[in-house]
């Protein structure tokens, strides 16, 4: 009989350098939100990809955070330092359009001492030239020594899973599964709908206002009639009240086109159809306040 591999497999990297949309090709689904924008992960997200003879658990994280400017960053790179503790297989996923990019030291000595096996993954393949490729895979390789440096471009589905999977089944170990076969992510459904929301606000919003935000669903109600819709209630909490006055827009016009959108991905998200009321909250400060940031789900 075949035996069973399980593992887990954490994704880490700067802002920006493509590790959601990895996680989103590795699963086949979009479970984390990506954008353009850097900082758009704010968490640490399980998604679990099982076959019948593995299951491997992938971790997004956010990216690393280079000066910390608010409690919510430290969390964030808690987030990070977390995936250093139960890895069976660490990749580091570089932007290869950017080959200058590095890291601060005591990252670059944390993946250089870490244990298990060591994927380098220069993303973004297809902004770059094969020189480059080669050059930042060489300082990469002297600077820190990896198992594998393989260059990809994650906005390609297919290609990344036929590269990665093969490599990453080879290096997780024999061992049961840990989570049942039918679960697919660490995290409730009312994250994912709050991640939506945030994902559009990200997009919607310019300079500060989208990393002043947080989302919080205060009630998602299933009907009993499979015919009736759901029922979602959600709070945006800012920082300050010019942030609310941007949220809502000229006569309501920004947060109807955010509500909008954001429905119209939690429909596809539930495969249902959706009542979705949108409340916005000023909470000052609340990136470094401990008590809101641990109700926001900011805990290691
Ligand atoms: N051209 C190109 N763009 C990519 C590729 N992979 C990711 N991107 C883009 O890079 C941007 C950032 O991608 P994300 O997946 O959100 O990056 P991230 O590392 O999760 O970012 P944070 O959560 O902010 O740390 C998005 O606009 C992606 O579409 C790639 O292979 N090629
Ligand atoms: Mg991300």
């Amino acid at each position: 009989m075949k035996a069973h591999k399980s593992g887990f497999v954490n994704i880490i990297g700067r802002p920006n350098a493509g590790k959601s949309t990895l996680l989103n090709a590795l699963l086949g689904e979009r479970l984390s939100v990506e954008t353009p924008k850097a900082q758009t992960t704010r968490h640490r997200i399980k998604g679990i990809l099982n076959g019948e003879h593995y299951q491997i658990i992938f971790s997004d994280t956010p990216g690393i955070v280079e000066n910390p400017s608010y409690e919510m960053h430290e969390m964030m790179n808690q987030f990070v330092k977390s995936a250093f503790e139960d890895a069976d297989v660490l990749m580091l996923i570089l932007d290869g359009s950017r080959p200058k990019d590095s890291l601060p030291d005591e990252w670059l000595d944390a993946v250089k001492n870490a244990k298990f096996p060591k994927i380098l993954l220069i993303n973004k393949k297809d902004l770059t030239s094969m020189e480059e490729l080669l050059v930042i895979a060489d300082r990469w390789q002297k600077q820190i020594g990896f198992d594998e440096i393989i260059p990809i471009s994650a906005i390609e589905k297919s290609e990344t899973q036929a590269k990665l999977l093969p490599i990453i089944n080879s290096l997780i170990p024999e061992a049961p599964p840990y989570y049942p076969k039918d679960q697919w992510t660490d995290k409730s459904t009312r994250f994912f709908i709050s991640e939506i929301i945030r994902g559009h606000i990200m997009k919607q919003f310019k300079e500060e206002v989208p990393y002043s935000c947080e989302v919080v669903v205060d009630e998602f109600k299933v009907p009993e009639d499979t015919n009736d819709l759901y029922r979602i209630r959600s709070t945006i909490f800012v920082n300050r009240k010019s942030q609310k006055s941007i949220l809502i827009g000229k006569r309501g016009a920004a947060i109807k086109k955010l509500g909008t959108a954001a429905r119209y991905d939690i429909e596809k998200f539930l495969d249902n159809r959706v009542y979705l009321e949108l409340h916005i909250k000023v909470l000052e400060k609340w990136r470094d306040n401990k008590q809101s940031l641990r109700r926001f789900g900011y805990e290691g």
